[in-house]
C-alpha cells in the first residue's frame, strides 16, 4: 500500500469516525491508539477492506507517512496532547504538521504553536463540531495554527468537513490559537441556543400548560420559521419520543444539566476582554443551578410557586414567546461576535466573521438559516462593531421588542425563570440606553477611593476629584480599567 496521506491518533468515537470520512473521500489513513487492541479492533472491524493502515508504536506510525507529514491528534484535552506532541517532534521532519482535534483550551494552542514551530514543525489547532454524526459525514471545521500548514491540510479539510450551499464550512481561521478560539465561542453559543429553547419549552409547559405532543407541534412549526435549525429540529423530535409505557421520554429525564467547561471558558474570556456576554453567562450559571437539585428542592418547598392559571389568547402567546427567542438570539450572537472581535485585536488574528458563520452555517451543533444572514451582514460591513447595528437585525429586532417585552413581563409576574431571555432584553437596554447611572457610580467610587470621574462638560480622558467628606484632600488614584 502507499505510504499513508495523513495519521490519526485516538480511536474513541471523533477519531474513528474521521478516519472513516477521510478513507471515504480518498485518502489513506494511518491510525494509532494508546490502547493496542483498539487499533486491531478497529482495523479488522469497521475499518477492513479500507484504506486504512493499523500502526502499533508512533514510529511505525512516521514510517508509514507521505512527506510532508500530517498528524492530527483525536484524544482527549490536556496533558495528553502535550505528552503526545514531545513523544512525535523526535520522528518528525522539519515542515511536517502535527494536527489537534480535540477541544482544547485556545491559550494551550497559542503555547504549543510556538513550541512546535521552534522544533521546525508546524502545528495546527482545529475546532471540530458536529458531534460523531458530522464527524463520519462532514463536521465543520476551524483550523488555526502556523499559516504555512494550512495548504498542507487544506485538500484533506476541505474534503471531509460539511458544505453549505455548495461552499466547504471550513477555512483558515487565523494564527496560532484562533481555530480553537472560535471554536469555543461556538460551544458557547451552543450553550445560549440550549437555555433560550429551554426556557422557551418552560414557558409554554409550565404557564401554558401545552402537553409533549402540543410541544411537539410548536417546534415542528417554529423550524419553519426563522428559527430553522439544527437545535429546534431535535427539540422536535425529543418531544415526540416515547417510551415503552408510551410516555414521553423528556418527562423522565432528570432536570440537572452536565457541563464540560467550554462555556464556562467563553464566559471566562468575556471577562478577561471585558465584553458582556450576558446571555451565555446566563446559560452556564443556569446549568449550574440546576445542578443542585437537592437544593432546589427543599427551595421549592420553603416557597411554593403558584403559576396563574393562563387566561389569554394560546396561540398568540406561543407566537410572542417564538418571537423573544428570536431576539434573544439575535443578542446572543451579537454577543458572541463582539467577543470574537475583541479577542482578535487582543491576539492579533484578522478573523473573517462573514467566513466563520460560513463555517458554522453546516455540520455543526449551531448550525442554522439564521447563520446566513449573519454572513451578509459582514459581508455588508467586515468592519461591523456590533450585529444589533446592521440594517436587518435592527430592524427585526424592532419588529420582536414588543413581543419579548410581553413574554419576559409575564414569566417575571408567573415566576417561570427566564434567566437567558431577560438578561438578553436587559443587555438590549442597557446597549441602547445613552445615559446609564454609571456616573453615580463613578461618584461612589471617587468617594471612597478618590477614583476620579470624567465629565460631561470637559473633553473625554481629563480626569477629576472631588473632596466629597471636606477631609479627603486632592490626592487621587490612578485612573486605570483593568
Ligand atoms: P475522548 O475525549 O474520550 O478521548 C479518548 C481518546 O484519548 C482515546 O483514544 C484514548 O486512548 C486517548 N487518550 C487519553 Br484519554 N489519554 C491519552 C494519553 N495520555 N496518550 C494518548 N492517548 C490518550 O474521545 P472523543 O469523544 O472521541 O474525543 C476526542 C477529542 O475530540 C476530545 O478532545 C474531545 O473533547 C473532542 N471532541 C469530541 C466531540 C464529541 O462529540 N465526542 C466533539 C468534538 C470534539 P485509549 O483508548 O488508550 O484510552
Amino acid at each position: 500500500m502507499k505510504q499513508a496521506d495523513i495519521g490519526l491518533i485516538g480511536l474513541a468515537v471523533m477519531g474513528e469516525n474521521l478516519a472513516m470520512n477521510m478513507e471515504s473521500r480518498g485518502f489513506t489513513v494511518a491510525v494509532y491508539n494508546r490502547t493496542a487492541e483498539k487499533v486491531t479492533r478497529f482495523v479488522e472491524g469497521r475499518a477492513a477492506g479500507k484504506h486504512i493502515v493499523g500502526t502499533y508504536s508512533l514510529q511505525e506510525l512516521a514510517d508509514k507517512l507521505a512527506r510532508p507529514r500530517r498528524i492530527m491528534l483525536m484524544v482527549r484535552a490536556g496533558d495528553a496532547v502535550d505528552q503526545l506532541i514531545d513523544a512525535l517532534l523526535p520522528l518528525l521532519d522539519d515542515g511536517d504538521v502535527i494536527i489537534d482535534g480535540g477541544n482544547s483550551h485556545f491559550p494551550d494552542t497559542i503555547r504549543r504553536t510556538a513550541y512546535v514551530e521552534q522544533h521546525g514543525k508546524l502545528y495546527i489547532g482545529v475546532g471540530v463540531s458536529g458531534g460523531e454524526e458530522g464527524a463520519l459525514h462532514g463536521p465543520s471545521l476551524m483550523p488555526g495554527g502556523s499559516p504555512a500548514a494550512w495548504p498542507l491540510v487544506q485538500p484533506i479539510f476541505q474534503a471531509i468537513c460539511a458544505r453549505s450551499d455548495g461552499e466547504p464550512c471550513c477555512d483558515w481561521v487565523g494564527e496560532n490559537g484562533a481555530g480553537h478560539f472560535v471554536k469555543m465561542v461556538h460551544n458557547g453559543i451552543e450553550y445560549g441556543d440550549m437555555q433560550l429553547i429551554c426556557e422557551a419549552y418552560q414557558l409554554m409547559r409550565d404557564g401554558l400548560g401545552l402537553t409533549a405532543d402540543e410541544l411537539h407541534g410548536v417546534f415542528a412549526a417554529w423550524n419553519k420559521t426563522e428559527l430553522d435549525s439544527y437545535l429546534i429540529e431535535i427539540t422536535r423530535d425529543i418531544l415526540a419520543r416515547r417510551d415503552e409505557a408510551g410516555a414521553p421520554v423528556l418527562d423522565c429525564i432528570l432536570d440537572t444539566a452536565g457541563q464540560k467547561g467550554t462555556g464556562k471558558w467563553t464566559a471566562i474570556s468575556a471577562l478577561d476582554e471585558g465584553v458582556p456576554l450576558t446571555l451565555i453567562g446566563e446559560a452556564v450559571f443556569a446549568r449550574c443551578l440546576s445542578a443542585r437539585k437537592e437544593e432546589r428542592v427543599e427551595a421549592a418547598k420553603r416557597f411554593p410557586k403558584r403559576i396563574p392559571p393562563f387566561t389569554g389568547d394560546r396561540t398568540a402567546f406561543i407566537e410572542c414567546i417564538r418571537q423573544a427567542l428570536y431576539a434573544s438570539k439575535i443578542v446572543s450572537y451579537a454577543q458572541g461576535y463582539a467577543l470574537m472581535r475583541n479577542a482578535a485585536r487582543t491576539y492579533g488574528w484578522n478573523l473573517n466573521y462573514g467566513g466563520i458563520a460560513l463555517m458554522w452555517r453546516g455540520g455543526c451543533i449551531i448550525r442554522s438559516a439564521f447563520l446566513g444572514k449573519i454572513k451578509q451582514a459582514y459581508e455588508a460591513d467586515p468592519a461591523l462593531e456590533n450585529l444589533l447595528l446592521d440594517g436587518y437585525f435592527s430592524g427585526t429586532i424592532e419588529k420582536l421588542l414588543p413581543a419579548w417585552r410581553e413574554t419576559v413581563a409575564w414569566a417575571v409576574k408567573a415566576g417561570i425563570p427566564t434567566p437567558a431571555l431577560s438578561s438578553a432584553l436587559n443587555y438590549f437596554d442597557g446597549y441602547t440606553t445613552e445615559r446609564l447611572p454609571a456616573n453615580l457610580l463613578q461618584a461612589q467610587r471617587d468617594y471612597f477611593g478618590a477614583h476620579t470621574y470624567e465629565r460631561v462638560d470637559r473633553p473625554r480622558g481629563t480626569f477629576f476629584h472631588t473632596d466629597w467628606t471636606g477631609h479627603g484632600g486632592h490626592t487621587t488614584a490612578n485612573p486605570y480599567t483593568a
